[in-house]
């Protein structure tokens, strides 16, 4: 089975997997994690120096560890989706969608018509999928994923119209702007109650509208809490935070 083809059927069976999550534009960062046990590589362009060009090459690297590739877009640059996944992504999160409409206009880029208006030259991704141009266009749709972010006001109030758009396969809790909003700006409290009680309304309303919930959960021991609660993808990291710690702890051993 193709790489692609995997981690959709491993996503359909509901994970728990676990995203490395890589803001760093040397693609050979990503091609180091992608080694190590996740299952998944987040490239994100919206924060990280990611861009294009770093995307493209990652999700090559990356497939080469055998390993499946997702990108993190900008915010609104829902047309970068489909460059994604003609490159190979397996599945695009898209930052701050607030709206139905926002839904409507990421899903449009991410699928081929009937559902969308993805337009056609998936070069990197049909080598990647090993299928032909047809089977790829009868495929395409449900072997890649749009994945749509829930971390605003707006987006909760917007939640089920949002998961009731056609071609939005799951939506991706970001906690930590999440906490920005629900505190009205005050905090960056990602693990606070408020978010957790929005994270379960997340979940139940996801879980009625039969559509999967990923989210970033950062240190390892909130991504093992996120697994047990039924997140399907929860994305630990990121590549600084692994160098930062590893850096200081070996500092620490000789008393720095
Ligand atoms: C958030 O927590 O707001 C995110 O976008 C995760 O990167
Ligand atoms: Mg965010």
């Amino acid at each position: 089975m193709s790489i692609h083809g995997d981690f959709a059927s491993r996503l359909a069976s509901g994970g728990p997997l676990f995203s490395a999550w890589v803001g760093s534009r040397e693609p050979a960062v990503a091609a180091v994690l992608a080694r190590e046990a996740f299952d998944v590589v987040t490239l994100d362009m919206q924060h990280g120096s990611v861009d294009i060009d770093a995307a493209i090459r990652g999700i090559q690297l990356v497939a080469g560890a055998g390993k499946p590739a997702v990108v993190r877009i900008p915010v609104g640059d829902f047309q970068a989706t489909s460059r994604m996944l003609d490159a190979g992504a397996a599945a695009v999160i898209a930052p701050m969608v607030n709206s139905a409409a926002d839904a409507r206009a990421f899903a449009a880029f991410a699928k081929f018509p009937p559902l969308g208006e993805r337009s056609w030259g998936p070069h990197a991704a049909l080598a990647l999928s090993g299928l032909a141009p047809k089977d790829y266009l009868a495929r395409a749709n449900g072997l890649t994923g749009a994945v749509a972010m829930i971390e605003t006001r707006a987006a909760l109030d917007a939640l089920d119209d949002i998961l009731a758009v056609e071609g939005i396969d799951a939506v991706f809790i970001g906690p930590s702007d999440l906490s920005i909003a629900l505190s009205g700006g005050r905090e960056l409290e990602p693990e606070s109650a408020a978010v957790d009680e929005a994270i379960d309304h997340v979940l139940a309303r996801a879980k009625a509208a039969g559509k999967a919930v990923w989210a970033y959960a950062g240190p390892p021991e909130r991504a093992a809490a996120f697994a047990r609660k039924g997140i399907v993808v929860s994305a630990i990291g990121s590549d600084t935070v692994f160098l930062r710690q590893g850096a200081q702890a070996a500092l620490a051993a000789v008393g720095r």
